[in-house]
């Protein structure tokens, strides 16, 4: 009777030993947890800052709700001529695109297009500028992203990962935000046509978010083996946990534009000449439906 009783006690102490293990676990998880997303909120605020010094607006006009519901935002790679469609936009009179280069900063400005007034906005394509990107998605009414037709089989790759970055942005799915795909520089003889275009994405987005669940799987693996203190790379692995948990489109089914909850439209144009191909007109009515 005794010993029993002893065992059953000494069961229990080893229990509550290991459930206090158990809750200091937890405990160091959930405060590594709030450190982290601390630094990522003042990371993001200080671009935010940086970016609303860049294109002279203050941080207060960007983050308020009428602005917000106005934003649309051009991104996409670099060189693929978000900056020349920018332009284009905002002073309509010029005929043609002017040469521009690579941007070191957002360029922002009220427009008027057609009976609404916009806040157009172009963030660079430099993977530095991801953040600021970041910060306008949870605002932007529309998403513009630009791509260079020209090159777009060799970037294939780069190209598909900003794109995917864009779909599966957890504000992007929840207000189930437009985006108009524009494959730009179709003056040029060697542009593929947004057709071929949408097919090659397809196909590049269909093996990306394979490799981002089976990243998701081999992460959870290693965080069971080496527990939360791993300090090597903590960073990654969350921005990399973050992105596989959005898998785009229907698991065991190809992947296609029509699939996704939110408006996915392609179409072609050119900032090169006098939008003979018919970008603007495009462009344009795509605004306007926004704001039906
Ligand atoms: N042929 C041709 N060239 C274009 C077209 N659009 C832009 N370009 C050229 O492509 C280059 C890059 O264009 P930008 O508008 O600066 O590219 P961007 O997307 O703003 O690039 P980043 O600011 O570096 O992210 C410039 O030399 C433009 O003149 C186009 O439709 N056709
Ligand atoms: C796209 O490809 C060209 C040539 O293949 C290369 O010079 C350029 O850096 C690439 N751009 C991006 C954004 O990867
Ligand atoms: C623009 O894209 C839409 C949807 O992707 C398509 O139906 C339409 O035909 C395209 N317009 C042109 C001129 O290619
Ligand atoms: C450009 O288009 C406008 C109309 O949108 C037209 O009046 C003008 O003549 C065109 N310019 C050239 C060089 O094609
Ligand atoms: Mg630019």
């Amino acid at each position: 009777m005794d010993d029993t009783a002893r065992l059953v006690e000494s069961t229990t102490s080893t229990s509550s030993t290991s459930s206090l293990l158990l809750f200091g676990t937890i405990f160091i998880i959930v405060i590594s947890g709030i450190v982290w997303i601390v630094l990522q909120r003042q990371s993001a605020a200080i671009s935010t800052k940086s970016l609303a010094l860049a294109s002279g607006t203050s941080v207060a006009a960007l983050q308020s709700s009428k602005k917000r519901s106005n934003t649309v935002l051009i991104t996409g790679p670099i060189g693929a001529g978000k900056t020349a469609l920018w332009c284009y936009i905002r002073f309509p009179e010029n005929k043609a695109a002017p040469k521009t280069q690579t941007s070191m900063a957002v360029n922002s400005a009220e427009v008027k297009v057609g009976d609404v007034n916009i806040c157009l906005v172009d963030v660079p394509g430099h993977q530095k500028h991801r953040f600021d990107r970041d910060a306008f998605l949870p605002v932007a009414r529309g998403v513009v992203f630009v791509i260079d037709s020209v090159s777009v089989s060799q970037n294939l790759t780069s190209t598909t990962e900003l794109l995917y970055d864009v779909l599966a942005n957890k504000h992007v799915q929840q207000k189930e935000t437009p985006v108009l795909i524009l494959c730009n520089k179709q003056d040029d003889p060697s542009a593929l046509s947004n057709v071929r275009i949408k097919g090659l994405l397809e196909e590049e987005i269909d093996r990306l978010r394979a490799s981002r669940q089976a990243d998701i799987g081999s992460l959870r693996n290693v965080g069971a083996i080496t527990g939360a203190a791993n300090d090597n790379g903590d960073d990654d692995d969350e921005a990399a946990a973050e992105k596989a948990n959005d898998f785009l489109g229907y698991d065991g089914k190809r992947f296609s534009f029509e699939d996704l909850p939110n408006p996915v439209q392609i179409n072609e144009s050119s900032m090169a000449m006098n939008m003979s191909i018919g970008g603007m007109e495009q462009i344009h009515s795509w605004i306007a439906d926004l704001f039906e």
